[in-house]
């Protein structure tokens, strides 16, 4: 993959983990030196989807040397409850199982190995019950795990009356598996008194200690929770990171000694929850002038065995049901339905980018059917400044239609089409399709409440600087970005700022690393614990140098200037601590202006939106059905980047991981419940092979959001949405070669199912 970004001086392009990364000196959960007498725990889960546990037998296991314990639901000191948002789900399994991989029994172990051959040699007895695995069939029976969702403005029934082209279909996405490249995993330390520190690869610390604490039946301050980085969470780790933290705490809890445990690959892919697959209803209504009037859809979620997080995600996708489109009338409803499968959870996107794919795909519809080029409808529809969002919100400094117009410039769309168009005249059995991805991603946690964070900030007496803040790394850069406000607050170099880890003692009581809001929360915090630091200072040197009250100061450059007076940082530092000021402050920052009625469905949910436009092109070989990804071309909204190399890292991750979720990445589920596709060889993830072969990202330079932290708006989760391009690029091409084909809207688009549009 090759980038080009548009190159900017000024902005600082540093990433504090790299070095660590490419020497493989970078220390994750499980590089941490082991303590003597460490147990290693192991679940030992159920292999039917649904069932009543009718006998356990732990004899042969138990009798292996070096097994210490096996734990089951009735050795829980306090409650066997891990549910987030909604107390339905078990820690352990007591009564009944309700997906495979479902933990039933831990073991505790001297070593990893042998609690491994203990697992096996359990046995457990299931009476099994009806199985479900599709939501629409767990609709029908009402099977929910929560209240249906409505978003509503305007009137549907009445503006599609008065369309000219009514169109109505069906739309399908799959799940998708996080493949961090660390495992979920554990380790707790008894500290001898009750309490425990607990080392957690979590995007959500607090989470982790709240659940701890509930399931030991201990307060919240018994619990220390310490995450120094995370190898990838892509929001896996958001919220089912709580169940290896709770497994690891009860067995430390009832042995009084430390206890570890991180899942092997292929018990992290059975046992934990994925991105939600949805399958979806749509209407959509344009005028004349190809201007949608009207939008109708229905959501229905696969939310898996547990609530988790699906109602918070199931909101998202009503967020984003338009994407980057103005349309008046909307009507759309969701529903999370209950299945057999482990329960989904939180992935890059959140939700949205299954609304956003059906909204494509009602767009594709529409223009087959008029025979037009689906980017005609797309870019009549763009958001403008101004327009109202179906949730009330009203989209300012608004970049939908800038990033497009900028992007058919600058890589000269018609050029682009047109070399499509002749490849195809030119070529029978190979075929060549472009389309167009315009993004649109609302930036905050749609819970309210959530939005806020707070951050420690300790100058020490020799001028060096220590933070802390509720930001977990997982590969992402926010450390970077951490250091950089901290140094730019300070006017000190980068190199005078050390990011602590993340821990609930000295930071508490803070949202998941998640929402891609964790920069502009936690930077924001920084500040304000810095802004204290530097006001003390500020007055300091008004006394020293007997200013005036609104004599200009500053912090720049490793000094303390005003005027012709100067010290130098650690002067100042010094002289502070002479004077016994305090070189300590705490930082808090919520996020102004943001609300939200969940009655009424309307309110002003998000900070900003982040807009952009991928063009994808791709070639089809049309006897094989394979597919090559030739130019992903992007301008994309990144405000003011703060770090233009991290950012520009995010772009090219997302979209890889997009490409991946749309193209090759098929979770297949049998009726048993049994996943097909649980190992790495056969669940297929983008390689350098198979990412396009050429990326392009410019930079649409506007001033960016105040609400972004240095104005450089949040990146994290939007780039994703660009990979939906490539499943319309490749339906495209299809075309060119069928223009008959008979192809459902079913992500992904697999090899397979590019033969079968090909030839049907
Ligand atoms: N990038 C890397 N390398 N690893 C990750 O796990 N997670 C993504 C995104 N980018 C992730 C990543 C997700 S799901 C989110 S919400 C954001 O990072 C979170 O970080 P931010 O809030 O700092 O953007
Ligand atoms: N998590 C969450 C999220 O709890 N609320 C959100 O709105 C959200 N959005 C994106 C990713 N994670
Ligand atoms: Mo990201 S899905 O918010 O962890």
């Amino acid at each position: 993959m090759t980038s080009n970004p548009t190159k900017k001086k000024n902005k600082k392009s540093f990433n504090i983990d790299a070095p660590l990364h490419v020497s493989g000196k970078t220390q994750y959960l499980d590089d941490m030196p082991e303590l003597a007498g460490t147990l290693f725990a192991k679940a030992c889960y159920a292999k039917v989807a649904h069932g009543y546990i009718k006998d356990i037998d732990t004899t042969a296991a138990l009798a292996l040397p070096g097994v210490v314990k096996i734990i089951s639901h009735f050795d829980i000191p306090g409650e066997n409850e891990i549910g987030g948002i909604i107390q339905d789900e078990p820690l352990l399994a007591e009564v009944e199982v309700h997906f495979i991989g479902m933990p039933i029994l831990i073991v505790l172990a001297k070593d990893e190995i042998t609690a491994h051959k203990a697992v096996d040699l359990i046995q457990v007895d299931i009476q099994e019950k009806e199985i479900i695995t599709d939501p629409i069939v767990a609709f029908e029976k009402n099977e929910l795990l929560s209240q249906p969702l409505h978003f509503q403005s305007g009137n549907t029934a009445d503006a599609f009356e008065k369309c000219k082209y009514v169109y109505e279909g069906k739309a399908e996405s799959g799940g998708q598996e996080h493949v961090y490249l660390e495992p979920q995993g554990a380790y707790a330390i008894p500290n001898g008194d009750g309490s425990l520190k607990i080392y957690s690869s979590t995007q959500g610390p607090t989470a982790v200690q709240r659940t701890v604490a509930k399931v030991l039946g201990v307060s919240m301050n018994q619990v220390e929770v310490d995450v120094n980085r995370i190898g990838g969470g892509f929001g896996g780790k958001e919220d089912q990171a709580s169940a290896w933290a709770s497994i690891v705490a009860v067995g430390s809890y009832l042995t009084k000694k430390p206890v570890k445990y991180i899942l092997e690959r292929g018990e992290d892919l059975q046992m934990t929850g994925k991105r939600h697959p949805y399958k979806n209803t749509y209407k959509i209504g344009l005028d004349a002038e190809y201007k949608i009037q009207a939008f109708e859809a229905d959501f229905y979620q696969n939310g898996g065995a547990a609530t988790d997080l699906s109602p918070a995600v199931l909101q998202r996708t009503l967020f984003h049901a338009t994407n980057s489109y103005f349309v008046p009338n909307v009507n759309t409803h969701a529903y999370s339905c209950r299945t057999n499968l482990p329960p989904n959870t939180a992935f890059r996107g959140f939700g949205g980018p299954q609304g956003m794919f059906v909204m494509e795909t009602a767009i594709h519809h529409a223009a087959r059917a008029l025979g037009v080029s689906p980017t005609v409808i797309q870019e009549k529809n763009l958001l403008f400044e101004g327009a109202e969002f179906c949730y009330g919100q009203i989209a300012k400094e608004c970049e939908a239609q800038n990033t497009w117009k900028e992007a058919a410039r600058k890589y000269d769309l018609a050029r682009m089409q047109k070399e499509v168009d002749d490849y195809n005249l030119k070529n029978s059995y190979s075929k060549k399709g472009l389309a167009i991805m315009p993004i649109c991603f609302g930036i905050s946690f749609t819970n309210t409440q959530m939005n806020n964070a707070r951050a420690l900030v300790h100058v020490y007496q020799d001028g060096s600087v220590g933070i802390s803040t509720g930001a977990v790394e997982m590969g992402q850069g926010v450390s970077s970005k951490m250091i950089q406000v901290a140094a730019l607050c300070f006017g000190i170099d980068t190199e005078q700022v050390k990011l602590e880890t993340t821990n609930t003692t000295r930071v508490a009581n803070t949202s998941p690393t998640a929402a891609s809001a964790t920069a502009d929360l936690n930077g924001k915090a920084l500040q304000d614990a810095c802004d204290q630091i530097q006001k003390r200072f500020y007055e300091l040197a008004r006394q020293t140098w007997s200013l005036s009250e609104d004599a200009a100061i500053q912090l720049t450059q490793n000094s303390i200037v005003a005027g012709d007076n100067k010290m130098s940082w650690n002067e100042i530092v010094s002289l502070a601590f002479q004077k016994r000021i305090n070189l300590s402050a705490k930082g808090h920052y919520s996020t102004p202006i943001i609300h939200f009625d969940t009655k009424t469905s309307k309110g002003h949910p998000f900070a900003y939106h982040v807009y952009g436009t991928a063009i994808t092109t791709c070639t089809v070989d049309c006897i094989r059905g394979n597919y090559e990804f030739d130019a992903v071309k992007i301008v994309h909204d990144f405000g003011s980047s703060m770090n233009r190399a991290v950012d520009l890292g995010q772009i090219e991750g997302g979209l890889a991981q997009g490409i991946g979720w749309m193209t090759m990445e098929e979770l297949i589920y049998n009726e048993k419940g049994q996943l097909k596709s649980g190992n790495l060889a056969n669940y297929k993830i983008p390689d350098i092979y198979s990412v396009p072969k050429e990326v392009e990202i410019h930079y649409l330079d506007t001033k960016g959001a105040d609400l972004a932290i240095l104005k450089s708006k949040a990146v994290g989760e939007p780039p994703l949405m660009y990979g939906i391009g490539a499943y319309f690029s490749i339906f495209n091409a299809i075309l060119a070669f069928n223009p008959k084909a008979k192809l459902p809207y079913e992500a992904p688009m697999t090899v397979e199912k590019v033969l079968m549009g090909l030839y049907q």
